[in-house]
């Protein structure tokens, strides 16, 4: 506990809010720039109605919208909700099945364009949860891009649809 809490305490001192924001106040990317890029339509699954065994882990959808003159690269994140941010793809395995895995060099969004994170495809992922994301709430996650971080806040919404990645469809129905 006592490691925690000198780990914050520099940071703090330069940007208190950082350390102490609640997750509706997205933190500013870098002093007197914009943020590098912005989310639209952004969503988490929830945990509502997850089975129990797929709680540890949750997937994150939208566009990310790259707002600098350059092409941008997401190498990862943090979020006070999990303790591991993964950038992940979603590819056909030998089998035949769809299986997601992080993407070796992260996401690259070109000059001005934009990304998209679809269930099924490229997408978010927030490992290890600290609790359930109920639908409703909001989570903010902040991400390391190559023109500074970029924080953006993601809306928990319900969605009934399985993980591809995780349910591989039956061969015989
Ligand atoms: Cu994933």
């Amino acid at each position: 506990m006592r490691f925690l809490v000198r780990a914050c305490a520099p940071v703090a001192v330069l940007a208190l809010a950082a350390c102490s924001s609640g997750t509706s106040t997205p933190s500013p990317a870098s002093p007197g720039g914009a943020a590098p890029l912005t989310l639209t339509d952004g969503w988490c699954k929830s945990t509502d109605s997850m089975p129990a065994m797929s709680k540890e882990m949750t997937g994150c959808f939208g566009t990310l919208v790259n707002t600098t003159g350059k092409e941008l690269k997401i190498s990862g994140g943090s979020t006070d909700a999990a303790m591991m941010v993964e950038l992940h793809e979603t590819v056909k395995n030998a089998s035949g099945q769809m299986q997601m895995q992080p993407v070796p060099d992260g996401f690259t969004i070109p000059a001005g364009g934009s990304f998209a994170l679809k269930p099924g495809a490229n997408h978010v992922m927030l490992m290890k949860l600290k609790g359930d994301l109920k639908t409703g709430d909001k989570v903010t996650v902040t991400f390391d891009t190559s023109a500074g971080k970029g924080a953006l806040t993601w809306e928990i919404r319900a969605f009934p649809g399985a993980e591809e990645s995780y349910v591989p469809s039956p061969s015989n129905s």
